[in-house]
């Protein structure tokens, strides 16, 4: 089954992009895959809106292992399952906590063997000289455009200090393919799902 990965700084909104996407392709309710670094494998059954007050949130870090789910899209006439996982946010710093440098660890060796990267990017987090305040960021754009299979997601687009920010972004990633989204509101999803559909 194809692959979808989703990556970015801690906070970017990836959880929150992850569920509701599932929502906006019509799942209700989702059964959740946890896979911690030590390979252990949990399952949880939740509606999409108990997943997001759970598993979203300001505090740092709330995800620290992959989260996948089995989704399907209508892609023409088919439908077809594909997986979309999300991942514990990756930084510059050595974190102190070993679950989740171990938790980045996870996520940097996922991305070879996974059909699309889906990178989310805060919109609202960005200065004038995004590559030096981000080198994560830059680190996975890098990547994404030597696997070619790479989506860049401008989030958080809603708030007002996002909207100026969307050309800083283009202008520090020049190749990518930019969308900018609001993965609160779902706003952007049909683009985002062209694209998905084009790599499943
Ligand atoms: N305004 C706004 N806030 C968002 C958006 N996406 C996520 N957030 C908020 O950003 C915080 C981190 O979101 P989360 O999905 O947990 O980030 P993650 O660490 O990348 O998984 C939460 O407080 C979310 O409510 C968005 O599109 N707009
Ligand atoms: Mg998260």
């Amino acid at each position: 089954m194809r692959e979808c990965l989703i990556v970015g700084r801690p906070n970017s909104g990836k959880t929150m992009f992850a569920l509701n996407f599932a929502g906006y392709l019509g799942a209700k309710n989702i059964d959740l895959t946890f896979r911690n670094y030590e390979g252990i494998i949990t399952c949880r059954h939740l509606s999409i809106e108990d997943a997001k007050r759970e598993l979203c949130g300001y505090t740092l870090h709330k995800t620290r292992s992959l989260q996948s789910m089995i989704l399907n899209m209508k892609v023409g006439k088919a439908t077809i399952n594909f997986k979309l996982t999300d991942t514990c946010g990756v930084s510059e710093k050595i974190h102190a906590d070993e679950a989740i440098r171990k938790g980045m660890a996870q996520t940097i060796s996922l991305l070879r063997s996974v059909d699309l990267i889906l990178h989310i990017v805060d919109l609202s987090f960005i200065s004038q000289d995004f590559s030096n305040q981000s080198p994560i960021d830059l680190e996975f754009y890098k990547y994404g455009m030597v696997r070619k299979s790479y989506l860049l997601l401008g989030n958080k687009y809603d708030l007002h200090s996002a909207k100026a920010n969307l050309s800083r972004l283009a202008n520090t990633f020049p190749k990518a393919t930019i969308i900018p989204i609001s993965a609160l509101y779902n706003q952007g999803f049909r683009e985002v799902k062209a694209c998905v559909a084009r790599s499943i």
